[in-house]
């Protein structure tokens, strides 16, 4: 009954079990805080939270579920309370049938808007708003500063940035025409349109599939030496890019290489050459990935290629939108939106000055529409679209609260909690078709003003998916300049580069990023063949004290390289990964670029089509502590990339200053390898067969046996009671917290 229940800061919590987030909790349940004196009146899933002695006020009861008849009775006991007038709840309601004139002091008399609602809730001194149902139609963002500490918004209403557009005409060849005046005035411009709720892309060519770079003029990887080189240009194919299109130099270039989706506005095109120059330069070589051949490219926004049901096109000089309906569609009933606000809501402290937003909650609120516009220069490089903006934005925020709330069409990244961001909760949130990711945390990096580190936040029991539908190259969750943070059980699925993304360091230069903890998560259907270097959870640079663990992350796909499982990129240290199940990844389960002291134990990387373990990069230090995991394939090389030993000298005590010897970086032992397919014999490791693997020290007492999966056919890896892996001690993976699987 209890395990719902979180409490931020209730007065008599001494039965708290939860323990922060800077700290380890324990692994399960590990989520629960329990204030005894609501637990009697809490019905069910909630947020008990702020108030102090109103904690019973805090319910929110649209997720009701009445599963036992205990649940029901105190729900009963709770709606007397509520219809008592002794206990009337200061809040101001708002909606958009609503007056601004009204009082908004009750149900019945609601003000129209959400400003107005703000205005009542400051100058009477109450801590509720609640938007009732309907669409809340906002263009500037809703501003929350430290005077609104401890407010609670609460739903069922929608809060959209989104503005209606009606008015439409027949075109011709299918397509309709509406007037966007603003448009015309440069007041307004977007990048997507959302049609009877659903997301439309603007006109592109081809309409399947992709063009291909024809010649790279400034360079490939293999005549620069070096794929990280600024471009401006590239060869097409002729006809593939025309100087007559509408607008020229509205039309944008999409180029998918390497790990990012690259957006890149035209400035000229030449027939004679075939050279297309752009406005900007890219990161990259217009190369597909690390090879000489040319990256895959779309040209979007290009009103000659509107030609296919679904597209549109804005023509900004002449203030018009276009679209061509999809069967069905019938446009005189058709609803259509674009995103006009490029914010949604900002809770903002001045953390330098030590002022904070504290307490402030959302529960049970919808957002959705939020309207993003490259800034001049910026193409969506160099990672993680991580210039893309958020619909939310927190600063300095201190325990701060989304709960029950959806994030849905938002043309964005939906929440982005920026400096001095500590102790925020985001549970039980509902996130899917965003352009950009689900959830970015970001603060001052190492050596900067503690006031501004990120640190401590709370992000559990979330479903992010259908994520990165326009920048692919967005995450599921990315965590830069913070720590601390707790990330669990959350299911994110259907993105296209990275789940979950830890840390912003390239290398071993100090970094602020320590002790996040990712566990029971569900992470599934990342990549989609469409970018590579990508993977479920993913490490940038130290973090020590990170723990990933007890994770279920299957069906990685990327292009040309690196779909990987678990993801040690540059400079990864410190971490612990360890009972973590991965299956179906098209490169190896378990991935390092460089990395130094990560131990991963107790894991289970299976069925890697290409391979299972690879490494980039070998280094003079040790590196990992692979050990007590089981690997299991039936396609595909067991090891792939640079697994060559170093001689290399190691301090480990004073007692012997000149160090000792090593040439190991890579300490592999205890495992069980298995392929039902092939003997041993026919295993190739690293230089040569098992025996000479383990000639160079390696997997000592590592087996090649069965390890007795229940089904893995079926990608049911408990372990049977007579496995050799529970014979020698390797724990069996509880995935009872996990999210979205089949009970
Ligand atoms: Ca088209």
């Amino acid at each position: 009954m209890n395990e719902d229940i979180v409490v931020l800061n209730g007065k008599d919590n001494d039965t708290v079990t939860w323990n922060p987030a800077n700290s380890a909790p324990k692994r399960s349940p590990g989520k629960i805080a329990l204030l005894p004196s609501a637990s009697t009146l809490c019905p069910g899933p909630k947020y008990c939270a702020l108030s102090g002695p109103r904690i019973d006020m805090a319910f929110t009861f649209s997720h009701f579920t009445p599963s036992c008849p205990m649940r029901l009775f105190a729900f009963a006991l709770c709606c007397l309370f509520f219809v008592s007038p002794v206990f009337s709840l200061d809040a101001v309601y708002v909606s958009p049938s609503g007056k601004d004139t009204n009082s908004g002091l009750s149900d019945k008399e609601p003000v129209a808007s959400i400003a107005k609602g703000l205005e009542v809730v400051k100058s009477k001194g109450f801590k509720w708003l609640i938007l009732l149902e309907g669409v809340h139609r906002i263009e500037q963002p809703i501003v929350l500063t430290p005077e609104y500490s401890g407010l609670s918004v609460k739903g069922p209403g929608t809060i959209s940035g989104a503005r209606a557009i009606t008015g439409w005409k027949p075109y011709k060849d299918g397509i309709w025409q509406a007037e966007i005046p603003a448009a015309k005035d440069g007041k307004w411009s977007f990048r997507q349109i959302y049609v009877n709720g659903e997301l439309r892309h603007r006109a592109k060519t081809p309409n399947e599939g992709f063009y291909r770079v024809a010649a790279c003029p400034e360079g490939t990887p293999g005549t620069t030496g070096n794929y990280h080189k600024d471009c401006q240009t590239f060869e097409f194919k002729p006809g593939d890019i025309r100087p007559d299109w509408k607008n020229l130099d509205d039309v944008e270039v999409v180029v998918y290489y390497f790990w990012i989706d690259n957006y890149l506005p035209i400035e000229s095109v030449n027939t004679e050459t075939n050279i297309v120059k752009f406005k900007y330069k890219g990161d990259m070589t217009f190369t597909d990935d690390f090879s000489e051949d040319g990256a895959r490219y779309i040209v979007e926004n290009v009103f000659e290629a509107l030609d296919a049901p679904g597209e549109w096109y804005l023509d900004k000089p002449a203030g018009i939108l276009y679209y061509m309906p999809k069967d069905g569609e019938e446009m005189s009933k058709i609803d259509v939106v674009a995103p006009f606000a490029t914010e949604l809501l900002r809770i903002e402290g001045n953390p330098m000055e030590g002022k904070f937003v504290e307490g402030v909650e959302f529960l049970d609120v919808s957002f959705q529409h939020c309207n993003f516009l490259f800034p001049p220069g910026k193409t969506n490089c160099p990672q993680g679209a991580s210039d893309v903006s958020a619909a939310i934005n927190m600063i300095g925020a201190k325990e701060c609260a989304f709960e029950k709330c959806t994030f849905s069409n938002i043309g964005t990244y939906a929440i982005e909690m920026k400096n001095g961001c500590s102790g925020n909760v985001i549970a039980k949130c509902l996130f899917h078709n965003l352009s950009a990711g689900g959830i970015r945390i970001d603060g001052g990096a190492a050596g900067s003003p503690p006031l501004i580190h990120s640190k401590n936040n709370r992000i559990f029991d979330n479903e992010i998916s259908y994520y990165g539908q326009n920048y692919h190259s967005a995450n599921g969750i990315l965590i830069k300049h913070s720590y601390g943070n707790y990330i669990a059980r959350n299911h994110i699925h259907y993105g296209y580069q990275l789940g979950v993304s830890l840390g912003w360091n390239w290398g071993y230069g100090r970094s602020i990023a320590r002790d996040n903890i990712v566990e029971d998560n569900h992470i599934h259907h990342i990549g989609q063949g469409l970018l590579s270097d990508m993977g479920g959870i993913y490490t940038l640079g130290p973090s020590p004290g990170t723990i990933i663990r007890n994770n279920l992350i299957h069906d990685i796909d990327a292009n040309n390289y690196g779909g990987w499982g678990i993801y040690n990129d540059e400079g990864s240290t410190g971490i612990l990964i360890e009972n973590n199940i991965v299956y179906n990844t098209k490169f190896a389960g378990y991935d390092i670029h460089y990395a130094k002291e990560i131990t991963v134990r107790n894991n289970i990387f299976a069925l890697g089509r290409l391979e299972q373990l690879s490494r980039t990069r070998g280094e003079d230090h040790p590196s990992v502590y692979f050990e007590n995991n089981i690997v299991y394939w039936k396609e595909g090389s067991l090891f792939s990339g640079d697994w060559n030993d170093r001689q290399y000298k190691y301090y480990i005590h004073p007692a012997k200053p000149e160090g000792y010897d090593f040439h190991r970086n890579f300490e592999s032992n205890w495992n069980i390898f298995y392929n039902p397919n092939k003997k041993l014999e026919e295993i190739g490791f690293p230089g040569g067969k098992f025996v000479d693997w383990q000639k160079r020290g390696y997997d000592q007492n590592s087996i090649y046996a069965d390890p007795m999966f229940v089904d893995p056919d079926n990608f049911d890896f408990r372990l049977k009671p007579e496995s050799p892996a529970l014979q020698r001690g390797f724990e069996p993976i509880d995935l009872s917290a996990v999210p979205g699987l089949m009970p």
